[in-house]
Formats: structure tokens, C-alpha cells, sequence
């Protein structure tokens, strides 16, 4: 499971990061709501285009690549992301388990119909070709359910996993944080990697401090040879 800390080396903020600019004045919890697009679409869309922009000009780091590697190491490794980036797709992960959306698609408010970005920048949020409704990103937004394929995807491999790695996550925002207590409860190995201790380092069996572009490629080194040596 991964957070917005394995994006941070790639200039991405997360969550927890001050925004800047003309975001400071601004929650991402009360930005990233239905509530807050209903009552000011332009401003939601606007902080989207702004962190759209942020990710465009980022790249994959250390952390993405070492768990690109792991996934070819261990072919039965599930990721899930927190992360809207796309940057473990731009790493060489395939089937992430995208628990909150992806920035880069969209979605019709009114009918719901999907529809891939053409990263249109403007000040206001494209239409609806079907019905002329605003278009928002397909993220999942505070008060909203988590797509159902990734919710039973994700608690599926939490109750199969013997070893859960929580990298780069403040295991604050339910239910994602929920799938490491799963796996608890599944008796599974914990690993936490983070720079700061959260409400889940005390359960985890090895809790490592640190950066996630330090701690991933050192677990995908060690698992390399450990394969090779056998
Ligand atoms: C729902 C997409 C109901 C949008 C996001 C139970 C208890 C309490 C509250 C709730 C609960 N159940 C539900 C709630 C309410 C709410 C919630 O959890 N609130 C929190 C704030 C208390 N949950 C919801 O609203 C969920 N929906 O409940 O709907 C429902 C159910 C059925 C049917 C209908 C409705 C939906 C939640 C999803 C919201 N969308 N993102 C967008 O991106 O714009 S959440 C968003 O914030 C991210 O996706 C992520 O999940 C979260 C941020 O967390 P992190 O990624 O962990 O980032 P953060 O900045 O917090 O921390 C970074 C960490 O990395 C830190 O620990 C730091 O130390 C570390 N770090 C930094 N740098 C590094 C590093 N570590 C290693 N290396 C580094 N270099
Ligand atoms: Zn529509």
C-alpha cells in the first residue's frame, strides 16, 4: 500500500505538505469534495490543473522504480495506491490497484459517464459531450465510495497477504488504512516505511524510518538476491 509520501521525492506535495500558492488559503479534505465542486467548480478544477501540472513535469523516483522491480521479482505482489499520479504506471507497474481514482481521468457530475483527459488547462471544467454536465476528475472525493473492483481487489490480497507493505502513508484516511488492519487480523508480516511514525507504526512488526527511495530498492535488492542465491 502506498501514499503520497512515495511521490514526495518526485515533487509531488502530499497531502500533509503545506499547499503553496494560491492554495494555502485551501484544505485538500475540503477541496477534494462533491460539496466544494458543486459550489465552486472553477476553483476545484483550477487545484486540479495545478496538481496535474506538478505531476506532468514529475518522474517516476527510486520507490516507484524498486516496487516496478519487486512486481517482477514476486509476479504476485498486489499494489495499491492511494496516489492519483499515475507515476507507478510510469514506473513499469501493471494492474495497480488504484483505491482513489486517477487524475488524469474524468467524469461527467450530472450522468456519470467516463472519459479520458485531453488535459484541457482551462480556467473552467470541460462538458459533458453526452449531456453537456461539468466534468470532474475521476478521483474519489471525501463522502464518496471506493471503486467497487478496487475495494474487493485490495481487501482480497490484505486477507491473502503474508507480508503488507505500508510505504509512504499517513494510515489516516479510511477505509485504505483499513486494509493494513486486515492483513493484521490475517496474522500477516507488517512492514512500515514512513520518515515520521502514524497511528499503525505500533502494530507493525518491522516499522522502518526513513525515506521510501532509501528502504524500497534495499527490500527489491535483498529479495533479488535472496531469489538468486536459492
Ligand atoms: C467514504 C483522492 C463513505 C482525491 C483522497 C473512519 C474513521 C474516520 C473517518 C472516516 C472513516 N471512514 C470514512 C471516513 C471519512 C473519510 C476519512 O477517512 N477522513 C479522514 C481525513 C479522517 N473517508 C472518506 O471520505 C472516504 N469515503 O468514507 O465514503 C461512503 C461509503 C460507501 C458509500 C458512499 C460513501 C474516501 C476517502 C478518499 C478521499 N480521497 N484522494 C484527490 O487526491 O484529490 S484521500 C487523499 O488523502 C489521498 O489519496 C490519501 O488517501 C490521503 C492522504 O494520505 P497519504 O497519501 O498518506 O498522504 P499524507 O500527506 O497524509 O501523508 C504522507 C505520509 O508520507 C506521511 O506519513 C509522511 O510522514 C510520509 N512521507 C513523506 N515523505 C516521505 C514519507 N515517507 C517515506 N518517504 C518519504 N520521502
Ligand atoms: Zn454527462
Amino acid at each position: 500500500m502506498t501514499g503520497s509520501g512515495v511521490s514526495a521525492e518526485s515533487g509531488v506535495p502530499t497531502f500533509r505538505d503545506a499547499q503553496t500558492g494560491i492554495w494555502t488559503k485551501h484544505s485538500p479534505e475540503d477541496l477534494a469534495t462533491s460539496q466544494a465542486f458543486e459550489a465552486n467548480p472553477a476553483l476545484v478544477w483550477k487545484w486540479y490543473v495545478w496538481r496535474r501540472e506538478l505531476i506532468k513535469k514529475a518522474q517516476p523516483n527510486a520507490a516507484h522504480r524498486a516496487l516496478a522491480s519487486l512486481a517482477q521479482l514476486k509476479p504476485d505482489l498486489s499494489l495499491v495506491t492511494q496516489n492519483v499520479d499515475g507515476l507507478h504506471q510510469r514506473a513499469g507497474n501493471k494492474n495497480v490497484i488504484e483505491f482513489h481514482g486517477n487524475i488524469w481521468h474524468e467524469k461527467c457530475f450530472s450522468c456519470n459517464r467516463h472519459s479520458t483527459s485531453l488535459e484541457k488547462y482551462s480556467e473552467q471544467p470541460p462538458r459533458c459531450e453526452i449531456c453537456n454536465g461539468l466534468l470532474r476528475p475521476n478521483v474519489v472525493w471525501f463522502g464518496e465510495a471506493i471503486p467497487e473492483e478496487a475495494l474487493a481487489s485490495a481487501s482480497l490480497a490484505a486477507a491473502q497477504s503474508d507480508v503488507f507493505l505500508s510505504v509512504g502513508t499517513s494510515s489516516l484516511v479510511y477505509p485504505a488504512a483499513g486494509l493494513a488492519e486486515i492483513a493484521l487480523q490475517k496474522k500477516a508480516t507488517i512492514i512500515e516505511i514512513n520518515t515520521n511514525a502514524t497511528p499503525l507504526t505500533t502494530k507493525t512488526d518491522y516499522s522502518l524510518k526513513g525515506l521510501a527511495t532509501l528502504w524500497l530498492p534495499a527490500i527489491t535488492a535483498h529479495v533479488k538476491r535472496s531469489i538468486e542465491n536459492h
